[in-house]
């Protein structure tokens, strides 16, 4: 059992972003990230004005919003001031080094400005992280690699996570932690290494409490066993918080609430197991 409080791991990380999440969660007393994937600006503010007080995180798809315009990370911004969360831009990069590094600085949505965190695919290998690195390490952003996926079938397994976890390693003060379903510190690590005081955040997605999958894929679990049960940091939730109606924001505020008390009361008792 994972027993290290919040807290106590922020002396851990010396990267801004990281540190800025631990404090957070700490702080609101709350292990949840809402992703907001919805298609028009209106709905993914209002999404966000009702979440923002159960949050750590927003997690975002920029590029779903269809009226998408820069003013609309202006008022995010504020937003995260206002609530006190994370953005973390759920971009999966997956290119050269040469071209993520572009895609992370510049195009419309210029992430690099104000997402905290964003994450990668390690398939391209150690080069996708020195170039996103180029870009993020001086304004004090974080990257995750996905290492697992919540998807059925998902082929990030085996040796493509223990690579994923040696990319890691190798970049400790950019890459802050995984997009993953359990714990990563021991995996990949031979006799020989020294992964003593080694601590990744690890985000994971697919939570619900109501259902078990979506019908393309999608695989949930509770808060329970994925901070419990498996050790992960962050739960990470979508549509088990603003449903299919967006205007229900009373509903929605309650949801995410539900998803706070259950995330953090997990969180308590594995401490305390
Ligand atoms: N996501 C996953 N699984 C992964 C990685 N990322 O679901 O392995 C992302 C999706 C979506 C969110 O892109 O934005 O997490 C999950 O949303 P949901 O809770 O509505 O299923």
């Amino acid at each position: 059992m994972y027993k290290h409080s919040y807290a106590s791991r922020i002396q851990n990380h010396t990267n801004p972003a990281a540190r800025l999440l631990l404090e957070i969660m700490e702080r609101k007393q709350s292990n949840l990230a809402v992703s907001v994937d919805v298609t028009k600006a209106q709905d993914f503010l209002a999404i966000i004005d009702a979440v923002g007080p159960y949050v750590c995180m927003i997690k975002t798809h920029v590029d779903v919003i269809e009226d998408f315009e820069p003013s609309l990370v202006r008022t995010l911004q504020a937003l995260s001031a206002k609530y006190d969360f994370c953005i973390f831009e759920d971009r999966k990069f997956a290119d050269i080094g040469n071209t993520v590094a572009l895609q992370y600085a510049s195009g419309v949505y210029k992430i690099a400005e104000w997402s905290h965190l964003t994450n990668a695919h390690p398939v391209p290998g150690p080069s996708v992280v020195t170039g996103l690195k180029s870009v993020g390490l001086q304004r004090g952003r974080g990257l995750l690699l996905l290492a697992e996926m919540s998807t059925a079938g998902a082929l990030t397994t085996g040796s493509y996570t223990e690579d994923a976890v040696k990319m890691a390693r190798a970049n400790r003060d950019f890459v802050v932690g995984f997009i993953a379903q359990r714990r990563m510190e021991s995996v990949g690590a031979s006799k020989t290494d020294d992964t003593t005081g080694e601590d990744f955040l690890i985000l994971t997605p697919g939570v619900g409490l109501d259902v078990k999958g979506d019908g393309m894929g999608q695989q949930y679990r509770t808060p329970r066993e994925v901070v419990v049960g498996a050790g992960c940091d962050v739960i990470i939730v979508g549509r088990g918080v603003y449903g299919t109606d967006y205007s229900l924001t009373a509903k929605i505020a309650g949801q995410a609430k539900r998803y706070q008390d259950e995330g953090w009361k997990a969180y308590l008792e594995r401490l305390t197991a």
